[in-house]
């Protein structure tokens, strides 16, 4: 059994993803943000960076103690490891794997949630302030990383050739950036896009994850700013 520290986040989304793909049994453990659980690290699995996911695996392979992983990336190589499923078989096709995955963890992920920050969060929060500059800047980062994902694609069907752990990591980014994005610009990643939709596991992660009893009321802010149920609906009716 492992245990997923979970908020509504496509850092989150991308552990529900692979968890479902490798068919391992798991538990959503919700975690307040807006109360600052996550600081908390008797409320985050013993972690104590701060952020989710986090997961605990209660039945390591070494037979250990039960194993504590965070940062999503190194989660998503941890269960692909323990599985030996979508991370490639040489060190050839892990290269590519871990070339994307290292991608996407310090790219897509981090300029995405920087241009998301300064597309929707910033005038809410500071609306005194002129953010045209940053979001300017994210804005034009955020096409390079189009652009370069769609061109990797053009040329395999998947980012690592075959499917793997580097494709669950970017598919939740690009589903919560694609409306504001234009993703239909870029053919490749958009045909990219729908092949993930349409395995079993990716709707299997958001509807059990939609179904997640939180505990907590969802403010009215968080709800604006984090519109995340429209990703779930897209991936579930789509
Ligand atoms: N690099 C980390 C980023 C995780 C992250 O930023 N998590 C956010 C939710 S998407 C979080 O927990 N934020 C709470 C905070 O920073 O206080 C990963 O990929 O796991």
């Amino acid at each position: 059994m492992i245990d997923l520290y979970f908020a509504t986040s496509p850092n989150v989304y991308k552990v529900c993803i692979a968890l479902e793909e490798m068919g391992l049994e798991y538990r959503l453990v919700p975690v307040d943000l807006s109360q600052g659980a996550h600081l908390d690290p008797g409320k985050l699995g013993g972690a104590t960076t701060g952020k989710v996911p986090v997961i605990v695996d209660h039945a390591p392979t070494d037979g250990g103690e039960p194993a504590t992983v965070v940062e999503s990336g190194a989660i998503l190589q941890y269960l692909a490891e323990k599985t030996g499923q979508f991370i490639g078989a040489t060190p050839r096709e892990r290269g590519e794997v871990m070339q994307w995955l290292f991608w996407q963890m310090g790219g897509l992920g981090p300029i995405g949630g920087q241009l998301w920050h300064f597309r929707a969060f910033a005038q809410i929060i500071a609306p005194e302030f002129d953010n045209s500059y940053a979001l300017n800047r994210y804005d034009r980062m955020f096409a390079r990383i189009w652009r370069t994902m769609d061109e990797r694609l053009a040329a395999a069907d998947y980012l690592a050739g075959a499917y793997s752990v580097a494709d669950m990591a970017c598919y939740p980014w690009v589903a919560y950036l694609a409306p504001a994005e234009g993703v239909e610009a870029y053919p490749h990643v958009h045909r990219w896009r729908d092949a993930l939709v349409a395995r079993p596991a990716v709707a299997a992660a958001y509807a059990r994850a939609a179904a997640l009893d939180v505990g907590y009321e969802r403010s009215e802010l968080g709800t604006a700013l984090m519109p995340w149920d429209g990703i779930m609906q897209h991936v579930i009716t789509v």
